[in-house]
């Protein structure tokens, strides 16, 4: 609007038409410069939007009622969650639970999320770090997100319909499951990369010999979450992102050493990005070239095996500088760019060159000069790339063409730096792990906020900083601040006509009989056993009271007959350590041992109407 445009701080930035040479320092005054555009707007009255947000222009505010144009997908660390935000007001919409038990939404608490988390081991907590959304035809299709556990080795699906955690697969041979991606285009296949290097299986038979330790990157089918195969490879592995075509799959490696202590697994200068070739290992499985170990086909993917007829490689190793760290494919599919932890350089490797080269060194094309620490890189779709600086605490924007006509070592593909609020680690633009980003809006997600927000004792927010990055001549623009619980390492951002949110759960989605209101029941199995069914709607429950005897077994499968949405109810049964949360149309079950004779009022947790605290119903255990 004018109203907004007169508002925004007045600063025309020079254009630039400078030889290469020149262009760095251009930048780095660009970057200074839209640091100060940043500044400005906070001093402004533009500050105190009425959507609450703090700094940056109006422009990409979300008004009050008002709808974001995409979904954020964050992950939650070591919450072992994931959140969803809204993207430009970097709102929080939702949590949605997946490695822990969480009270709110029930997980964990009704039997079907319960026999999810004990299938996928019986942990209760997870370390989610890379939540990616499932393509078709490299395009986001809205249907499933997943993410990994790096603590416990596991890859979970979330069904993005409900907006919630229907599997868990709990990884054999692989300690820690790390980078998490896909096959594309059509997600064929979810990888989950393998970080820490451990005896396979692991038993407790090669403790004290590091050298028959391995890591391994796990191929899990997205329909039914089995494993279909491993490949063993030399090192570690970080993350990974699979190329457009299909046909290759990128992980980043660190520990080329092997070693087992810190000075050992940073000695020498270089370690790989290992190119999985994924039809040559399925022809290798196909041809029974595989060790089975733990029920799984392990494939030697190390360095000296060559397996396949014509001795080709199923892994080719690109070596890169010191501990790389991020790596992405861009979206044109033709680049995998690697970053390291311990080098200023991005190494730019070419898809198709890797399959035609003999040298895997000769596939890489570029190796730009951006700065120190660069760990994550994400894609506008104008050619730029943009690597999070984890030691300069900035954002890099960079040519990724220009890159490959540069040399090595080169500064010049750079355009701009911009300073975030602090060390960096992953950064997402919308729809950049697809191969047709939009280029409008960049969030980077930083460890450190430091001084940013009011202070809450030693443990700190992060700090999610979101830009807008549309407008190549004005550079990129500080818009938000967003601090965040620890500690997301990733995210997607998918724009909103691409997901397809159930308003009300559909009851032939779901494998309990719907209880309707009429058909209620109470049935004695026998002298230790009762089964109730049951409904919940404004502002009552089935039975005001139910009367059971110490020592029961007592099953309630209870349904939320409300049609409309957003009315949802819960059942709180005290000191049963118990919340059933259930959304319009929804089943639910839980089975209990009443062991505590009393008196329990069970309780709808959600306020669902004026009479939302009467609505509760007795629970009485009779001692025998
Ligand atoms: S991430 Cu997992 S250590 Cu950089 Cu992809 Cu944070
Ligand atoms: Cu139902 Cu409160």
């Amino acid at each position: 609007t004018d109203a907004t445009a007169a508002r925004r701080p007045n600063l025309e930035l020079p254009r630039l038409e400078l030889g290469r040479r020149d262009f760095m320092k251009a930048g780095a005054a660009v970057g200074a410069m839209t640091g100060l555009a940043g500044c400005t707007s906070v001093l402004s009255d533009e500050g105190n939007g009425s959507d609450g947000s703090s700094g940056g222009s109006g422009e990409h505010s979300v008004a009050p009622g008002e709808h974001d144009e995409y979904y954020g997908f964050l992950s939650g660390g070591h919450t072992g969650e994931i959140r969803v935000v809204g993207i430009p007001s970097m709102r929080e919409l939702m949590r949605i639970p997946v490695f822990q038990t969480e009270s709110a939404r029930g997980f964990g608490h009704d039997a079907k999320s319960s026999e999810i988390l004990e299938e996928g081991g019986g942990y209760t907590w997870g370390d989610t770090h890379h939540p990616r959304v499932s393509q078709t035809d490299n395009d986001y299709d809205g249907r499933w997100l997943f993410v990994n556990d790096k603590a416990n080795g596991r890859m979970a699906r979330v069904d993005l319909e409900y907006f919630e955690t229907d599997a868990i697969t709990n990884v054999p041979n692989s300690q820690a499951v790390h980078g998490a991606c896909m096959q594309l285009p059509d997600t064929q296949l979810v990888f989950g990369v393998g970080e820490f290097r451990v005896p396979m299986p692991n038993d407790g038979r090669d403790v004290d010999d590091p050298d028959a330790y391995g890591s391994v990157l796990t191929a899990i089918d997205p329909e039914t979450m089995d494993v279909e195969w491993q490949v063993e490879v030399d090192g570690n592995m970080d993350n990974g992102d699979g190329g457009k075509e299909g046909r290759w799959f990128f992980a980043t490696g660190y520990n080329s050493e092997e070693g087992v202590t810190q000075g050992e697994m940073t000695r020498s200068d270089r370690d790989y990005m290992k190119a999985f070739d994924i039809p040559a290992i399925w022809d290798a499985v196909e041809a029974g070239n595989y060790e089975e170990i733990s029920g799984v086909p392990v494939v030697d993917g190390t360095m000296d095996s060559s397996l396949n007829e014509g001795d080709r490689p199923v892994v080719r190793y690109v070596p890169t500088p010191k501990s790389p760290h991020g790596v992405s494919v861009t979206p044109d599919g033709n680049y995998a760019i690697a970053s390291g932890k311990l080098d200023p350089t991005c190494t730019v490797i070419g898809v198709e060159e890797i399959a035609e080269v003999d040298d895997p060194a000769d596939a890489i094309l570029g190796q730009p000069r951006v700065g120190m620490g660069p760990l994550h890189t994400a894609y506008d779709d104008r050619g730029h790339a943009y690597t999070t600086l984890f030691i300069d605490s900035q954002v890099v924007k960079w040519d990724y063409e220009a890159a490959v006509e540069a040399d090595p070592g080169s500064e010049e593909p750079i355009v701009e730096k911009h300073d975030v609020h602090y060390n960096p680690g992953h950064l997402i633009a919308s729809e950049s792990y697809t191969a047709s980003p939009q280029g409008d809006y960049l969030v980077s997600l930083n460890k450190l906020s430091k001084d940013r927000f009011l202070p809450v004792g030693p443990i700190h927010p992060e700090n999610d900083q979101m830009f807008y990055i549309g407008d190549d001549d004005a550079g990129m623009e500080l818009v938000k601040d967003k601090p965040s619980y620890p500690e997301p390492h990733d995210a997607s951002i998918v724009h909103k006509d691409k997901i397809e949110p159930a308003k009300t759960w559909d009851p032939s989605d779901y494998d309990l009989d719907f209880v309707p209101e009429g058909e209620e029941s109470f049935e004695r199995i026998d002298d230790s056993t009762v089964e109730i069914e049951m409904w919940a709607r404004r502002n009552e429950y089935a039975f005001p009271e139910v009367t059971v005897r110490e020592g029961d077994e007592v099953t309630i499968r209870i349904s939320n007959v409300e049609t409309t949405s957003d009315v949802i109810h819960s059942i709180a049964i005290p000191e049963y350590d118990i919340n059933l949360a259930l959304a319009p149309q929804d089943t639910r079950e839980v089975t209990f041992t009443a062991d505590e004779p009393g008196v329990y009022w069970a309780y709808c947790a959600y306020f669902c109407s004026a009479l939302h605290l009467e609505m509760r119903s007795r629970i009485l255990v009779e001692p025998r």
